[in-house]
């Protein structure tokens, strides 16, 4: 394979023999490695002892800086290059073998074309470095659900998140035996240049190349990459739905359990929401949490929808994640947790904006420069990460390990919206659900680079993460009524609604426990409700408000529907669809069409009409 220089390796970082016999898996990777030219190769088995020496590792070459160990044992800080601090949805291509499969909101590239650009710059990227061999499970190991992929990086950082993240390491080789069904994803830092950066998707051969970026959602192959991209492909080829969904099991006082999927948009609080802690007036009630950014959904033998998360890990956001906003994540990251690009206090705390407490008055910010309170620079990064893994989460779901997964009762489709989306809106039926998530839209935030704060359709929160024409997608979610005998409610919601003035109409956090009931219940038949031409909305009283200081107009404010920013939505939505081409599926169109019908009648029935 390689003549590897084991001189200049530490001790910690010596190649090994492969760990399978598998010869699909071994002829790849020694192809990779005849490619990338690595001066070792080291296959991980998941181990501590693994784990001891890659951080060892890390901490020697300066990947990895640790924190103040009694504080918080196990976790360390990481800085990424300062031009490489997102997803780059402009370098993220889905390379299917036409340009029709990927669909106009995707980047395409011929993949004859992709891999040959790919390749010269592989070619001997990773001279003078360590290729990490990483198998790993996304979903429970025993799960008919898990997929298999496999990891090549020259990233320690990579391999280290990836123990966090995934099921990683000897398990998968175990799961995997002999067969050649896995993803073959190969990830090389190369320089850290965005003119040399590029993230393809090869649905057609289940296989992602990576280049030229460290940073998570570009360089965790089995994240965003497999567990969505190439995940919602194997979903429409197989039957089931990938989707950027948070998973939440609601527990009354009474013992009775309801789970919950939800698609929020990057950073509109689904870490959160997925860790709520309920108010003080739902004594009794507990969240718990599934998973907190993917969805597997599949048809159970009860004709129910059941959902597992394919991850193991958060890679959450850290600005604005403190005590008051999310006790549990808090909680969660106090041991064996990697920070990237927070700020460090100079006794080897992390801090970041919207932490508990004072501001520090002096730090080293992301970038590893002195900063001052007052200053106008973020101490952070805003798109700072922690990565911890879901077992130290105090809350988490006793099923969310379960191979079978959790019943879904409801979905509820969300965004960033500071006008037109109510509090809360429950769709009439499964199509008029597929229309709520086919036209979500959202304000835009620091997870990508790119303008922030500009709305744009973000359809089922998947726009940057759908491995194949967005139509056909829609078309897909349709067809899955037909097998769901017991489909969940769909709702959509949004806690970012705002007054004339700018602010906040909703408190949100742990309040949005009073929308999560009324959802619940409602999936439970079980609350009334008001039917508008929109679809169903808490009359007054149907949502819990009790213990909340929040003023009626407020309350009704939050909830209220007006024609004349609905009749726009449907507008823009028209201008969405016919962006994505002649392939929308026909139902949509005419859902769109029934919603305007509907809203034009109220307007022009005279003005004791005017509420929707
Ligand atoms: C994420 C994202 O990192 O959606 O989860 O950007
Ligand atoms: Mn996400």
């Amino acid at each position: 394979m390689t003549t590897a220089s084991v001189s200049s390796a530490t001790q910690s970082d010596v190649d090994n023999k492969p760990l399978t016999k598998n010869p699909h898996l071994t002829a790849w990777v020694e192809h990779m490695a005849r490619m990338c030219q690595p001066d070792r190769v080291v296959w991980c088995d998941g181990s501590e002892a693994e784990k001891a020496r890659l951080t060892e590792h890390a901490v020697s070459i300066g990947s990895l800086i640790p924190l103040d160990q009694a504080k918080l044992p196990g976790c360390y800080l990481h800085r990424s290059g300062a031009n490489d601090v997102a997803r780059v949805e402009h370098l993220t291509f889905i390379c299917s073998p036409t340009k029709e499969d990927a669909g106009p909101t995707n980047n395409w590239m011929d993949p004859t074309e992709a891999y040959a650009k790919l390749r010269e710059l592989y070619n001997g990227s990773m001279k003078g470095r360590t290729m990490y061999v990483v198998p790993y499970v996304m979903g429970p190991v025993d799960s008919p659900f898990a997929k298999i992929g496999i990891e090549i990086t020259d990233s320690v950082y990579v391999a280290l998140n990836m123990r966090i993240m995934t099921r990683m390491g000897q398990c998968a080789l175990d799961r995997l035996g002999n067969s050649e069904d896995f993803n073959k994803g190969l990830h090389c830092t190369g320089d850290v240049n965005p003119e040399r950066r590029y993230i393809c998707h090869f649905p057609q051969d289940n296989t992602i190349w990576s280049f030229g970026s460290g940073y998570g959602g570009n360089a965790l192959l089995g994240k965003k990459c497999l567990a969505l991209r190439i995940a919602s492909c194997l979903g429409r080829d197989e039957g089931w739905l990938a989707e950027h969904m948070l998973i939440l099991g609601i527990e009354s006082p009474e013992g009775e359990m309801t789970y919950v999927a939800a698609a929020f948009p990057s950073q509109c609080g689904k870490t959160n929401f997925a860790m709520m802690i309920p108010p003080k007036r739902f004594k009794g009630w507990k969240i718990t949490t599934v998973g907190d950014d993917i969805a597997w959904l599949r048809v159970g033998d009860d004709g129910r929808l059941y959902a597992v998360n394919p991850e193991a890990g958060y890679f959450g956001v850290a600005p604005g994640t403190s005590y008051a906003s999310n006790g549990t994540a808090m909680r969660t990251i106090q041991t064996d947790t990697l920070y990237t690009n927070v700020a460090l206090t100079p006794d080897g705390d992390v801090w970041w904006e919207g932490k508990d407490g004072d501001i520090p008055a002096e730090l080293t910010d992301w970038q590893g420069r002195p900063w001052h309170r007052g200053s106008m620079e973020k101490a952070a990064h805003p798109n700072a990460r922690f990565t911890a893994p879901m077992v130290n989460n105090p809350a988490l779901s006793k099923f969310a390990d379960d191979p079978q997964g959790v019943p879904i009762s409801a979905i509820i489709f969300g965004g960033r919206r500071a006008d037109t989306i109510p509090l809360v809106l429950q769709s009439f039926n499964w199509t008029h659900g597929v229309f709520f998530g086919a036209t979500m839209g959202s304000e835009t935030t620091a997870a990508a680079t790119g303008k922030v704060g500009v709305v744009r359709r973000d359809p089922f929160a998947m726009l940057p993460f759908c491995g194949y024409n967005m139509a056909d997608y829609f078309r897909h979610w349709l067809s899955m009524q037909a097998k769901i005998t017991f489909p969940p409610k769909i709702f959509l919601a949004n806690w970012f609604r705002k007054d004339k003035n700018g602010k906040f109409l909703w408190p949100g956090f742990g309040e949005n426990m009073r929308v999560l009931k009324w959802v619940v219940d409602r999936a439970r038949l079980r609350v009334g409700g008001r039917e508008t031409p929109l679809g169903w909305v808490p009359r007054p009283g149907d949502l819990d408000l009790s213990g909340l200081d929040l003023p009626t107009e407020k309350v009704e404010e939050v909830t209220q529907l007006t024609i004349e920013e609905w009749v726009r939505e449907l507008e823009s939505v028209g201008e969405f669809f016919a962006s994505l081409g002649a392939n929308v599926p026909r139902e949509l169109h005419m859902q769109r069409e029934l919603l305007l019908a509907r809203l034009n009648l109220i307007r022009n029935a005279g003005p004791q009409y005017r509420t929707p």
